[in-house]
């Protein structure tokens, strides 16, 4: 078994590089992945670069490239449900590209022919999340990531995706993430924690508490690595 881990940003991998201690890395594609044996597993690490299109190209060379199974996702989000706080984990249940629009043809926000609105994640990978979430007494919470090329910070762009796709959170890079392993048949989970709430604030509050919620997340997953490979 061969297991991708990938974020988007430095910050939302750098703890689990630093977990990991010894690591062999590989320029592909214009970035850099870090290849590790952990308690006996294969581990590709990386992270794309913000938004869709890096994220794709990542995901779909982890897979295609280097061979990875099943994709795990750590990284930070925006909170849409209120009650979502500064630091708390969100699990995708589906996603959502909520800037895909054609509307104007007569189609759904999020659609194109050919593909769906939504993507479900690994019902598997979820269920061990649950018990991650349980063993550690922390709380988990379940529902629909909307991601976009635009970092949101206004509560009126907010509220629009909210009602429209009855999204829990939103970011750059989940969606695209899915529909790469979707059509790969890969197995992917996509976990994100709090570091903002997408409003006037956002940009400040996404400064202050990054790099503490990519923590949060991170070490979550490598809980949820731990238990995959026992
Ligand atoms: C994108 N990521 C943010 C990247 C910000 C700054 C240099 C997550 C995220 C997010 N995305 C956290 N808060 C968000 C928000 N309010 N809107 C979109 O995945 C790069």
């Amino acid at each position: 078994m061969k297991i991708a881990i990938m974020g988007a940003m430095p910050e939302e991998i750098t703890p689990i590089l630093e977990r990991i201690g010894e690591y062999k890395t590989t320029k592909y594609a214009n970035n850099i992945y870090y290849e590790t044996s952990y308690k006996g597993c294969e581990l590709v690490i990386a992270y794309s670069k913000i938004g869709k299109v890096f994220s794709t190209l990542t995901a779909t060379s982890m897979i295609e490239h280097f061979g990875c199974t099943k994709l795990l996702f750590s990284g930070v989000a925006g909170g849409i449900n209120p009650s979502l706080k500064i630091g708390d984990l969100i699990v995708a249940k589906k996603l959502v590209q909520h800037d895909l629009d054609i509307t104007v043809f007569g189609h759904p926000m999020g659609f194109v022919p050919g593909g769906s609105v939504f993507i479900e994640s690994d019902k598997e990978f979820i269920d061990i999340a649950k018990d991650v979430a349980k063993e550690l007494g922390k709380t988990l919470q379940e529902g629909v990531i909307a991601t976009g090329d635009q970092f949101v910070h206004d509560s009126k762009v907010k509220d629009a995706i909210a009602t429209h796709f009855n999204a829990d959170a939103l970011e750059m890079e989940g969606a695209s993430v899915a529909v790469v392993c979707n059509a790969l048949n890969t197995p992917f989970f996509i976990l994100r924690a709090i570091s903002d709430t997408a409003d006037t604030d956002a940009s400040f509050s996404f400064d202050e508490f990054m790099e503490s919620s990519a923590i949060i997340s991170a070490e979550f997953v490598m809980k949820m690595v731990d238990k995959i490979i026992e």
